[in-house]
């Protein structure tokens, strides 16, 4: 809702100092594209300024009456200046928004002249990269083992995505983001999912595997069946296959999620809501989804250990609701015996973590 306003401002503003912008695209629910025609970066600059001083000026009610204010992170990246196509030009905004964002709040940033040079050869290598691994499969699963702290078995295993290169193998986090972009991740998956079955089938494995999905490529509308038709190849049972999303970006359309988790679940899959409590949303889908597990967020895990009491509260809080709905909880980020002894007082069913197992190429 706020999303619409936003733009009816933003329109007024481009009205009012008569420059003519087209409002491109919603690229999520809290993620804007503007095009400004013949618009010099000192140019665009001001504007995002503006847009970032309207914003400040926005204050949305919370329900106990406080006012809570909206920052902001914006990236300009200029034709033909900054990249030779469109796409190109996209990836670089995209890639930079997110650095923006890391750096902090309220963020306007522009490449320098070195950046777009680094940028441009890093998107472009690891563009090369990840469709050099797709081409070559050279896409691999590792995994990470889920323990039952009751009684310390084994209950499954977390899928993490690697590519292996000539010299190393590289962590999700270093090409995902790209690969999310660049609508590559659905034939990554795919092919970790393939791999990862295979080895399961080959080693006789009969308990859990969890595998990530992206926010991005569940709204793809022929991807679930796509996906019933590769698990299907295997006879791997479906109750043992666990699908995890994250909630830290939050899937922006929430009816498609909601059928997307709906026909998994129908299908006999498990759902699995990844780093529950990162986002703003962790009550609601609770509520509107019928989860059948949930991933507690690692940072609160890990209060544990340092004897925060505000994590300490905000996890009891979870095992209580979760307890209550029947939903079983993992904790991620186990790094020590003593939050394991902790977690176990607190009633929570599941860990995994470094202490427990690092991820690793080798099923069991
Ligand atoms: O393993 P690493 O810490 O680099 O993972 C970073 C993030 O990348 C994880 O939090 C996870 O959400 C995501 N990720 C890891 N493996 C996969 C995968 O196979 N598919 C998708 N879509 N995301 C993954
Ligand atoms: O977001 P997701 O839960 O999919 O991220 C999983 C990633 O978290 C794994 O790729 C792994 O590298 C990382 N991870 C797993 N266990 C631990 C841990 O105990 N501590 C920290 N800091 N990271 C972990
Ligand atoms: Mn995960």
């Amino acid at each position: 809702h706020f999303g619409d306003q936003f733009l009816r401002e933003v329109a007024a503003l481009l009205e009012e100092g008569k420059r003519k912008g087209d409002v491109l695209a919603r690229y999520g629910g809290d993620e804007f594209v503007f095009i400004l025609p013949l618009c010099d970066l000192s140019q665009a600059v001001s504007f995002a300024e503006r847009i970032r001083e309207k914003l400040k000026e926005y204050k949305i009610k919370a329900p106990d009456d406080k006012e809570v204010s909206i920052t902001s992170s914006i990236s300009i990246t200029i034709f033909p200046d900054h990249a030779e196509n469109s796409k190109d030009l996209f990836v670089l905004a995209d890639t930079l928004l997110y650095k923006s964002k890391r750096e902090g709040i309220d963020r306007i940033s522009f490449p320098s002249t070195e950046e777009i040079l680094a940028f441009q050869k890093e998107i472009s290598d690891t563009t090369f990269l990840i469709k050099d691994a797709i081409e070559n499969r050279l896409i691999i699963p590792y995994f990470q083992p889920i323990f039952d702290l009751k009684n310390n078995n084994i209950f499954g295993y977390e899928v993490l995505m690697r590519i292996q290169t000539r010299e190393e193998v590289l962590p999700a986090s270093k090409f995902i983001h790209l690969a999310e972009t660049l609508g590559l991740i659905p034939e990554m998956d795919f092919i970790v999912i393939e791999k990862a079955l295979e080895m399961a089938i080959a080693k006789n494995y009969s308990g859990k595997l969890f595998f990530n999905l992206s926010p991005k490529e569940i709204i793809i509308p022929d991807f679930l069946s796509k996906l019933v038709r590769l698990v299907d190849n295997y006879n791997f049972p479906r109750n043992n296959i666990v699908f995890e999303i994250t909630e830290r970006e939050t899937v922006k359309n929430l009816r498609i999620l909601e059928k997307f988790i709906r026909e998994l679940q129908d299908l006999g899959f498990l759902f699995c809501i990844d780093d529950f409590g990162s986002g703003f949303s962790s009550y609601h889908y609770i509520k509107q989804f019928f989860i059948d597990i949930i991933k507690m967020e690692g940072e609160f895990v890990v209060g544990l250990a340092k004897k925060n009491q505000l994590d300490l509260a905000i996890v009891e809080s979870i095992v209580a609701l979760c307890k209550r709905l029947n939903i079983k909880i993992i904790a991620e980020y186990v790094e020590n015996e003593e939050i394991i002894k902790k977690l176990v007082d607190l009633g929570v069913d599941y860990g995994q973590g470094f202490y427990l197992g690092k991820p690793s190429p080798e099923l069991l």
